[in-house]
């Protein structure tokens, strides 16, 4: 049985993973790391660490008394704290990336998944089913480091044969773990406000299409790119997606639950950064090379949520 560790295991992604991966491999096999207290629901079923990625000492410590085989590294400062501090966004993004990237070259570690995401692509690039292999040019700290990541990982994957793999993660939408300090943040909270208040104020404007995936996709995606099969990698760098919609669609499909949810829109300055993003993603490498399919769309996704969410708030609908 493989031996995994993750770091950022406390954020929005991390979190679920985790849980997701203990069932999988084993609670003593699925290292918990991160920089803040655990939540409950990590402490449980298998061993959880402060790790800081910058201290190299520490990072190779751990791999090496944990004999860890695989690290996934999802800890990241997101596009909306990264445009506010580019030089955070810097110091965990890029440094915390290669730190991660050397320490799986020196070890010989079998192999390391370092998510993208959307932002890796910029103005310039095609908007409308955005292709795999297409111009990078992005104008947030945040996507640029997420193709330093990229790049970077490919390089090392052809130079010393290590295994990088990487999604482009659309806008992640789920009911655990809130998201922090994302463009996409507001699919998430839309649905905290819809039912304990029936009003939100959104911070994109009503057509600010995006591409976005559910949760328990997005843990499927990753744990499926984790297990294909090298020899049938073309790419080491996927464009991955499930839904493309606006808030005002995503208003307008909570409301067939909640019909008297009212939405207002007051965009700020993430809206410039959703403008600079793709607005559809074509995943079709994706699918080919290791065959990715999703399994909820808008309409199971936002019934599924409020599902969840309510019971987890205690609030009816
Ligand atoms: C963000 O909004 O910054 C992230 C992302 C799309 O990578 N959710």
């Amino acid at each position: 049985m493989k031996r995994i560790l993750v770091t950022g295991s406390y954020g929005q992604i991390g979190t679920e993973l985790v849980v997701a991966l203990r069932e999988k491999y084993g609670g003593e096999n699925v290292i918990a790391t991160g920089r803040k207290k655990p939540p409950e629901v990590l402490r449980r079923d298998g061993p959880y660490y402060r790790l800081d990625v910058l201290d190299t000492d520490q990072l190779h410590t751990m791999l090496v008394d944990y004999d860890i085989d695989i690290i996934i590294h999802n800890a990241s400062v997101l596009s909306a704290v990264g445009e506010k501090n580019p030089q955070l966004a810097y110091r965990t993004n890029v440094e915390g990336s290669y730190n991660v990237l050397e320490a799986t070259r020196i070890l010989g570690l079998d192999q390391v998944m370092i998510p993208s995401s959307i932002a890796a692509f910029g103005p310039s690039t095609p908007k409308e089913d955005t292709p795999n292999d297409v111009i990078m040019r992005p104008t947030t700290a945040y996507g640029v480091s997420k193709v330093f990541i990229e790049l970077w990982g490919e390089y090392y994957n052809l130079r010393y044969g290590v295994d990088f793999r990487s999604l482009r993660y659309p806008g992640i939408i789920s009911a655990e773990t809130l998201p922090g300090g994302g463009t996409t943040d507001y699919a998430v909270e839309i649905f905290y406000e819809a039912l304990k208040n029936k009003r939100y104020t959104c911070f994109l404007a009503k057509d600010a299409r995006l591409p976005m995936m559910y949760m328990p996709d997005c843990l499927k995606s990753t744990i499926d790119l984790i297990e294909a099969d090298p020899e049938k990698l073309v790419h080491r760098s996927f464009n991955i997606t499930a839904m493309s919609f606006t808030p005002e669609e995503l208003a307008k499909e909570i409301k067939k639950h909640i019909p008297e949810f009212e939405v207002e829109y007051r965009p700020d300055f993430r809206q410039q950064i959703a403008e600079s993003w793709p607005r559809s993603i074509d995943d079709s490498a994706a699918r080919e090379e290791w065959g990715w399919q999703p399994d909820y769309d808008l309409s199971a996704m936002t019934e599924d949520m409020l599902k969840r969410l309510s019971k987890k708030l205690g609030v009816e609908y």
